[in-house]
């Protein structure tokens, strides 16, 4: 078995489930071989900052300051500015935490002073104390965009305002046919020895990824091994609406699904061991199944699960080299 810590490996990520997976994967390779591929169609702008929640979540995450109970925000944040901006009028319907609000307040100065997101992002890393490196899909505008029998919404309004509750209709990534990747995103593709799809919702966090220009297409070519870790168990999303949206885009929510959405690239697929009567219709289509815990309710289970996706991986290529 190669060491695992000497790999590079590059993860394609978006909201909670992705965060967590990370949390255990710096402690298998080091923050510095590991490069991740952000969603920014959550992205939105209240009260004149750009919040970027997806990359947050992962930034909080890896530097130990996120709400552990809620996946996002910081631990033990309080909420006087947005309790004083409610009491000039506005619908705090967006949860902002007093200490969150800086991040948002930096961000939003770097970019107005010239930086792009991609160096914003870098920026917030290095002062978090953050050796890795994470990378917005694009620079440029991509938003996921819902329409639903409520009418069209963006991702947070649908998500955080309107709690999932009205059905879904259809999904645009706005911005997606002209963004362009940022720059490092092809140079971290390049230089993995594993790509990882963590365990994120595959319609809404790492579907704006794979829609940018030229991703998709890297992948269906790439000999590297490409793992991604099932979010669904047994019937059920972990965590957010991904079981909900595919029942009602006329899918069924199960990890089969999740490997349909990706089975003109991947390679490896992690999946709960409650699924284990998944695995022969998922290998069916080309994809090698490794069943195992992914419920990662405990660092411990983080670490874990990344060091069984790495040798997962890995296991495939030196069979297919
Ligand atoms: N999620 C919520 O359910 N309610 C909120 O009010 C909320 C606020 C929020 C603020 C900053 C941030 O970085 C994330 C926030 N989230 C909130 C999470 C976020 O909406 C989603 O989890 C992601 O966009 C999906 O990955």
């Amino acid at each position: 078995m190669e060491d695992l810590s000497k790999l590079k490996v590059t993860a394609l990520a978006g909201g909670v489930g992705a965060a967590k997976f990370l949390r255990g994967l710096i402690e298998v390779v080091p923050q510095e071989n590991v490069s991740i591929i952000g969603n920014v169609g959550d992205d939105l702008t209240l009260y004149g900052l750009h919040i970027s929640p997806d990359l947050d979540i992962v930034m909080y995450t890896l530097a130990d300051l996120v709400c552990k109970e809620k996946g996002w925000g910081i631990e033990e944040d309080s909420f006087n500015c947005l309790n004083m901006l409610s009491r000039y009028g506005f619908d705090p319907w967006f949860k902002l935490g007093d200490t969150d609000l800086a991040t948002h307040i930096y961000r939003t100065y770097l970019l107005k002073s010239g930086l792009t997101l991609s160096q914003a992002t870098l920026e917030l890393c290095r002062k978090l104390g953050l050796k890795i490196r994470l990378i917005p899909v694009t620079d440029d505008y991509l938003r996921t965009v819902i329409y639903s029998d409520a009418g069209r919404l963006t991702f947070q309004e649908y998500f955080v305002k309107m709690k999932c509750e009205p059905k879904v209709l259809g999904i645009v990534f706005e911005g997606a046919e002209e963004a362009e990747p940022s720059s490092g995103v092809f140079e971290a593709l390049e230089e993995a020895d594993v790509i990882v799809l963590c365990p994120s919702n595959p319609i809404l966090s790492i579907g704006p990824i794979l829609a940018v220009k030229g991703i998709r297409s890297f992948l269906r070519r790439s000999l590297k091994p490409i793992v991604a870790i099932s979010p669904i168990v047994a019937g059920k999303a972990l965590k957010g609406p991904a079981d909900k949206i595919m029942l009602e885009l006329g899918l069924k929510p199960s990890a089969l699904t999740v490997a349909e959405f990706y089975r003109d690239f991947l390679k490896v697929f992690i999946v709960d061991v409650r699924d284990g009567n998944l695995k022969f219709e998922v290998e069916q289509i080309g994809i090698k199944v490794v069943l195992t815990d992914t419920i990662m309710s405990s660092l411990s289970k983080q670490i874990t699960l990344a060091r069984e996706t790495l040798k997962a991986a890995l296991e495939i290529h030196n069979i297919n080299c």
